[in-house]
């Protein structure tokens, strides 16, 4: 067993009444140390405040200009607002680039507003490991969290992990809708997005490419039917009816439980998938069979547990 400093670790209580300062703190003390995060994580975990929004789609497609729009909006309605940006383009160096990606400025005095860019780092177009405990832990402090991430390819999926509604974004006359479509990525959204309305008559071809694959894509009658919308935030166009989407998939994920019910499939598919990537499907059976019975509870506990007994096993082999 490590020993584990308390004072590496302020109070999920200190954090909330601590400003976005103490949040930069609780998160650069999480990715440096994961492991011993757990207990606060898991407190996290068990006490969500707000609903996390995962904004995908490619590479310029409008996504930061839609979140700055977003924060405005819902800064005027009180709310609190907090930005992961996942930086893809600093996987091989293991650091995040702030500035040329992260198009989005907030007020260093307001302390409703937290953004935050953490680097991609392990797996192949996907999501940062950081990225689920920093949502985790920005959901129980702030009344909404906006993930973003740039999607290229399947990849995208990984937002799902972290995300209570999803966003796709689509610029028009790129082709993407028919890339998406194609790559069976329609599935994913909640609400798919074509930007840059203000284009003109691309956008409205856009729309309609993208509504066509969603209508295919949507069966099931107790499955939240994707919205389509186009937006333009330079004229501001489609901003309202954006809002009112958001609004409309809370008031069903609140509806009869399933917003916590979603919240547990999905904690449980990372917890999986942590494990798997880390110690094979050999080791997620095992941790299944030995560590699993409390994992609701405790979905960090659960994979720490099970990582620190594994790599106990492994060091042998490993000479380490
Ligand atoms: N005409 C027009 N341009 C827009 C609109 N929204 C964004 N843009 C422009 O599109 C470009 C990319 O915008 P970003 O918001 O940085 O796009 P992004 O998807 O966050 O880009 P990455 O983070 O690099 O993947 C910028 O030059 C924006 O000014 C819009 O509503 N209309
Ligand atoms: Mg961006």
């Amino acid at each position: 067993m490590t020993a584990t400093a308390p004072s590496l670790f302020p109070t999920l209580d200190a954090i909330r009444e601590g400003g976005k300062g103490k949040v930069a703190a609780a998160l650069s003390a999480i990715e440096a140390n994961p492991g011993p995060a757990a207990d606060l994580l898991d407190k996290a975990y068990a006490e969500p405040k707000g609903i996390a929004l995962g904004i995908t789609g490619p590479p310029g497609a409008g996504k930061s200009t839609m979140i700055n729009a977003l924060i405005a909006g819902w800064r005027k309605a009180g709310q609190t607002v907090a930005v992961l940006a996942v930086d893809p383009s600093s996987r091989a160096s293991g650091g995040a680039l702030l500035g040329d990606r992260v198009r989005m400025r907030s007020d260093p005095e307001d302390n409703g507003v937290f953004i935050r860019s953490v680097a991609a780092r392990n797996r192949l177009g996907g999501l940062a490991d950081i990225a689920y405990p920093a949502a985790i832990l920005l959901r129980a402090v702030y009344d909404r969290v906006i993930i973003e991430s740039v999607g290229v390819g399947q990849s995208e999926t990984d937002i799902t992990s972290v995300s209570d509604s999803v966003v796709l974004c689509i610029q028009p006359a790129s082709g993407d809708s028919l890339q998406f479509m194609k790559a069976g990525i329609a599935e994913i959204p909640d609400i798919a997005v074509v930007t840059k309305a203000d284009i003109g008559a691309a956008a409205t071809r856009a729309l309609s490419d993208l509504k066509g694959a969603l209508s295919l894509s949507h069966r099931d009658a107790d499955v939240w039917a994707p919205e389509c919308l186009s937006v333009s935030v330079t004229s501001g166009a489609g901003l309202s009816p954006l809002f009112e989407a958001f609004a409309r998939h809370e008031a069903w994920l609140r509806d009869g439980g399933r917003l916590a019910r979603l919240r547990a499939v999905k904690a449980r598919d990372w917890v999986e998938t942590e494990i798997a990537s880390e110690f094979g499907r050999k080791g997620l059976a095992l941790a299944e069979r030995e560590f699993f019975n409390d994992w609701n509870n405790r979905p960090f506990t659960t994979i720490r547990r099970a990582a620190a007994e594994f790599r106990v096993l492994r060091t042998p082999s490993h000479g380490a």
